[in-house]
């Protein structure tokens, strides 16, 4: 198991379009394992491959209360099924420290494969489907900042700038306690 690196909002890397995946095999057993990993010490709801520099189509997702339900989409596709959109105020892994309202249709139909390669086929609603859509996103390229002004993103760019410096620095004085 392993902790995997995030790419961070602008990285070019991220609009990368995703591949199927061809088989479910221990490889792929292995990145999902890893990305839900990622996804939990990273504490998100949400994880596409796309964000680990892993170019498949692939989604974890974990949106229970204790952390114990991990979803996984292999190969998903995303119906609308209402015409309506709504207002979700959405973050990122790839994006810290930045939310915003994006509206989507709050009800889709999900159609994947599993980790066992089991086929999915349900109707999501609410969080679900705002995340399985914000996920989908990530696959063809698109991060939920797209969705705001320019003003917006260029705020969204300086602020993940400013996040990723302080956390820098707090992985070096990490590495140095003797300091204190
Ligand atoms: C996508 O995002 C999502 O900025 C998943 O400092 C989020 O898990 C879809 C996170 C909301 C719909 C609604 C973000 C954690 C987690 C941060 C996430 C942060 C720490 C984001
Ligand atoms: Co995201």
């Amino acid at each position: 198991m392993a902790v995997l690196n995030i790419l961070s909002y602008p990285d070019p890397r991220l609009r990368t379009i995703a591949a199927p995946v061809k088989q479910v095999d221990d490889k792929i057993k292995t990145l999902i394992t890893d990305m839900i990993e990622t996804m939990y010490d990273a504490e998100g709801i949400g994880l596409a491959a796309s964000q680990v520099d892993e170019h498949l189509q692939l989604i974890v997702m974990d949106l229970s209360e204790n952390k114990d339900t991990p979803m996984v989409f292999i190969n998903p596709k995303v119906t609308p099924l209402v015409e309506e959109k709504q207002p979700y105020e959405e973050g990122c892994l790839s994006v810290p420290e930045v939310y915003d309202k994006v509206e989507r249709p709050n009800k889709v139909r999900i159609e994947a494969l599993d980790e066992n390669g089991d086929v999915i086929d349900k109707e999501a609603e609410g969080l679900l489907a705002v995340c399985i859509q914000h996920e989908m996103d990530h696959l063809n390229g698109v991060i939920f900042v797209d969705y705001l002004s320019n003003l917006k993103q260029n705020r969204a760019r300086d602020k993940v700038k400013k996040v990723l410096k302080i956390r820098e620095k707090n992985v070096e004085k990490q590495a140095q306690p003797s300091h204190v």
